[in-house]
């Protein structure tokens, strides 16, 4: 099947990291593809990967990195699929490094970032199925089931408390 999403990092050290979000796709059976793509370490397969996203049939991106995280802002630069930037929680500065260089882009080319580390991770899957949803009813329902069972999870965990 042909990758809906594409989930790119920097490096091979973020895959714990974004992992979730392949997971989240996983379990909404959304196809999707996973790349190591490195800003400053492979600027030029950057530009190509970014330049021929579309024509090859992805919707939408997803782009973790750490420390000075240029990944998903160059990447938004070269297309005009949604981005979704995915900070990763650094060693020097937690990931607020990452956060800040990710959220902050200037007017003009948006990259929707989410939360730092797992949570960012889990969530640029969902709103990435989310996206994809608005135009296939299949996904958005898939996605509906799942913030059901979440509620009903919490209903649970609430009743195992106990009066
Ligand atoms: C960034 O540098 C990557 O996104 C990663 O988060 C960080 C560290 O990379 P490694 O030194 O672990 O390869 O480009």
């Amino acid at each position: 099947m042909t990758a809906q999403v594409s989930v790119i990092m920097g490096s091979t050290s973020d895959w714990e990291t974004m992992s979730h979000a392949c997971s989240v796709l996983e379990e909404l059976e959304i196809a999707y593809e996973k790349k190591v793509v490195s800003a400053h370490r492979t600027p030029d397969l950057m530009f190509d990967f970014a330049e021929h996203a579309a024509v090859r049939g992805i919707k939408v991106i997803i782009a973790g990195a750490g420390g000075a995280a240029h990944l998903p802002g160059m990447v938004a630069a070269k297309t005009v699929l949604p981005v979704i930037g995915v900070p990763v929680k650094s060693a020097a500065l937690n990931g607020l490094d990452s956060l800040l260089s990710i959220v902050q882009m200037p007017g003009g080319i948006p990259v929707a970032t989410v939360a730092i580390g797992k949570a960012g991770a889990i969530n640029a899957g969902l709103l990435a199925a989310q996206i994809l949803g608005a135009f296939d009813p299949d996904i958005s329902q898939r996605v509906d089931s799942r913030r059901a069972r979440i509620t009903q999870e919490v209903i649970d965990q609430s009743d195992s408390l106990g009066t």
